[in-house]
């Protein structure tokens, strides 16, 4: 064989060698097999190769089936996420369907959720994205949304589930933004139900809507959201309100309106919790409160 063709084959294969993917390993050894002698003698080496590439490319259909299969991204929307995380039959999927427009199947088997389901909890205009995490408490993707999430709803029907649970976030550390909820309080045991009685945990039944009102003002408060609306001299205020972060002042309102306006501004009136009194007059640093009605005056 001449002397280049042996030595753009062994560069082919200390190539291949070094390769660390599969798909990186399949393109080298495609090099390998075009520059491999092409004489009688060597066709057992080209059989050899070629079996190997479609070893690989095997390989590499099943490592994508496997990322397609596994990919549990959510896309949030909305103005908070909140995500519903417990063991399966613990009741999320109703829970879900409880709180939301949502309609996700609701079975007796466990792990009938593979894909997150999503609806959207309407608190008075402010729109929550809720999550119904697949079953499989152990998954890093799973994981993942609940930690990219505004806040976990953490549903357990019995207080071994609880203390599993919280030593899981120990040791994740997430120990913040999250409340757990005790459900199927209409079917559970008083003795079980007694066990929560001094803990910090909300007591709802998904199937009764008991304790689904505190559960929702629980999520509000925690998101860290309120709404606020818009009025015009004269005018009724805005049906919809403007959702903004928790203590924002009236410049940061005014600037999520039309980014100029804070510069135009000139003064504010405002009812509502943030009043002394209806109609108050106040400046651009005036902090906002939670359902306050204002109404701004501009330079031009
Ligand atoms: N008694 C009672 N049963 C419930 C409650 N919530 C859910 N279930 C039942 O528990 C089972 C599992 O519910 P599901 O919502 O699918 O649980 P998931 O696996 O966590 O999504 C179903 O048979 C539900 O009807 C509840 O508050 N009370
Ligand atoms: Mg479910």
């Amino acid at each position: 064989m001449p002397i280049n063709a042996d030595f753009f084959y062994q560069k082919a294969e200390e190539d291949f060698l070094n390769a660390k993917t599969t798909e990186d390993k399949i393109e080298k050894l495609q090099k390998m097999i075009s520059a491999s002698p092409k004489h009688k003698g060597s066709e057992n080496l080209r059989a050899e190769l070629n079996k190997r590439l479609v070893k690989l490319k095997r390989e590499s259909e099943k490592e994508k089936a496997k990322k397609k299969g596994k990919s549990v991204g959510v896309k949030k929307e909305g103005d908070a996420q909140v995500t519903l995380f417990g063991f399966p039959q613990s009741g999320k999927s109703t829970l879900l369907s409880k709180l939301t427009n949502a309609k996700p199947r609701i079975s007796e088997i466990p792990y009938t959720t593979n894909q997150p389901e999503i609806g959207t909890l309407d608190l008075e205009g402010l729109k929550v994205q809720v999550v119904d995490l697949p079953a499989r408490i152990d998954d890093k993707e799973v994981l993942g949304i609940a930690r990219a999430s505004d806040f976990i709803v953490v549903v357990v029907t019995s207080l071994d589930q609880l203390i599993t649970l919280n030593n899981f976030f120990k040791k994740e550390n997430m120990m913040t933004g999250k409340t757990f909820i005790l459900n199927k309080i209409d079917s559970i045991s008083q003795e079980e139900l007694k066990k929560f009685e001094k803990l910090p945990v909300i007591k709802v039944s998904s199937k009764t809507g008991q304790g689904l009102d505190i559960l929702k003002q629980k999520i509000f408060e925690s998101i860290q959201l309120i709404r606020v609306y818009t009025k015009e001299p004269g005018k009724k205020p805005s049906e919809r309100p403007m959702i903004v972060r928790k203590d924002s002042t009236i410049k940061k309102m005014a600037e999520k309106i039309r980014k100029d306006y804070s510069e135009r501004f000139l003064k504010a009136k405002i009812w509502g919790n943030s009043a002394k009194f209806n109609g108050q007059i106040v400046g651009i640093s005036h902090i906002l409160k939670d359902k306050d009605i204002v109404e701004l005056y501009l330079k031009w």
